[in-house]
């Protein structure tokens, strides 16, 4: 089936800060430095695709292409160095990112927290001190001030579940401290947290008479029993599912800590605090019960023997994309803006088809009813996968380490043709011209 996407569909693709500009000071360059075995591959993301001083060749880059969005963060150690000490050469360097992206007809879609954070903060106990929410409502309302007449798609926090599980349950990405209670404590400051950056960022829009439209970039990772004839596949599936996948948002629109991350307390400014539902998706795990997984709450993730799996060995089904946005859709009736979708393709052999099945399974989803505003694919060009160091693969564009110079894969000229056509659907032969 042939789907003709709507002319104000936003296609473009997705960075983080730390990922392409890399950093010198802030919570994961310091875990690079001080514990060089927690990075797979032994690398640092030093200035990573030096995408900091290259911004407008590689924004000119994915506007030839036809790109009509472009998702970013903003590195919060670069803007506040020290607490409450801000800079003015930062600020006005990622107010040139979103004045290039406008000019280039890109629409910006900027992230204000992208897994790092200042030493300064991380030192007073991160996203779990008490003070965090007003800090980063501080920043956000800085950035609001400083770009916010040019950006109306905000997220505040990317991935918060991802982050609470890496960061505080495993304890593999800082702080290093694995602990139930930190996972809890981490849920429940994240959601103080963007409930005041989301009311930071409305009342400097506000303030101005801008347009603003805030969200998270919520991680949908949908556990499936194993075989869903056995109770006890499904039962296992049952929770980790509702911590994972729904408790974030659940309390984003109820505006309570919900258990059992908190008794049902009310946070300020949480309740109907997403404009539109940001969604990272890529892949959903098929589950049953093992006695030795207490930490992923005894479900154990089995990759069914068959299924064609990604260089990170996550499974490729485009038609769980489709599932995952209409059940978004079904449960929260937000419009989504897929902030995140891609693969890790070592030769970019998966990529090009990846592509082309994943933006039909979103035409089919729209075609269902869903109310679906854009797809970013992760991501623009080859860069450091956190724990991953640079040894996997997402870009659209390779980049040479030893001398930063950037070659479009042939997945890139697929994806351009169609945001050039905005068909889906249909085989894409590449555009010479596209790239
Ligand atoms: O690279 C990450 C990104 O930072 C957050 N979402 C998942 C991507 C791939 O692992």
């Amino acid at each position: 089936m042939i789907h003709q996407l709507p002319g104000d569909f936003l296609l473009g693709c997705a960075t983080a800060a730390h990922q392409v500009e890399g950093n010198l000071d802030n919570d994961w360059t310091r875990m690079e430095r001080e514990h060089p075995e927690r990075i797979k591959d032994g690398s640092v993301s030093g200035i990573a695709c030096d995408h900091h001083a290259r911004y407008r060749d590689d924004l000119r880059e994915l506007a030839d292409m036809h790109h009509s969005a472009h998702r970013f963060s903003i590195e919060w150690s670069r803007v506040e160095p020290r607490d409450g000490v801000f800079d003015a050469d930062e600020l006005r360097h990622y107010a040139d990112v979103v004045r290039t992206c406008r000019s280039l007809r890109m629409e910006p879609v900027v992230t204000l927290h992208h897994f790092t954070l200042p030493v300064w903060l991380a030192d007073r106990g991160g996203v779990c001190s008490s003070d965090a929410p007003h800090r980063f409502a501080r920043f956000a309302a800085v950035c609001a001030e400083a770009i916010g007449a040019d950006v109306r798609w905000w997220i505040t926090i990317n991935e918060p579940t991802v982050l609470a599980v890496f960061g505080y349950l495993y304890g593999e990405w800082p702080p290093l401290e694995p602990s139930m209670g930190g996972f809890l404590d981490a849920l429940a400051g994240m959601a103080r947290m963007h409930a005041a950056g989301y009311t930071a960022l409305h009342r400097v829009a506000h303030a101005h008479g801008w347009d603003a439209a805030v969200s998270i970039a919520h991680h949908e990772r949908p556990l499936r029993p194993l075989n869903p004839r056995s109770p006890i596949h499904r039962a296992v599936a049952v929770l980790p599912n509702a911590i994972f996948n729904r408790w974030f948002l659940r309390a984003c629109t109820t505006g309570r800590l919900l258990p059992p991350v908190g008794h049902s307390q009310v946070v300020p400014g949480l309740r109907g605090s997403l404009d539109y539902l940001g969604l990272n998706f890529y892949c959903e795990e098929r589950v049953r019960f093992s006695p030795r997984r207490p930490r992923e709450l005894f479900a154990e993730n089995v990759v069914p023997s068959g299924v064609p799996l990604s260089a990170f060995g996550w499974t490729i089904d485009p038609d769980a994309l489709r599932r995952a946005i209409e059940n978004l859709w079904e449960d929260f009736r937000l419009p989504i803006l897929i902030t995140e979708n891609g693969v890790a393709d070592d030769h970019d052999e998966l990529r090009a088809q990846f592509i082309v099945d994943h933006l039909s399974a979103v035409g089919a989803a729209i075609a269902a009813g869903a109310d679906v505003r854009g797809y970013l694919h992760w991501t623009a060009m080859d860069n450091f996968e956190w724990a991953e160091g640079y040894s996997k693969r997402f870009g659209l564009l390779a980049v040479d380490r030893g001398t930063q110079e950037r070659t479009p894969k042939p997945s890139a000229a697929v994806f351009a043709q169609i945001c050039a056509s905005r068909r889906v659907g249909v085989p894409q032969a590449p555009v010479e011209a596209a790239v």
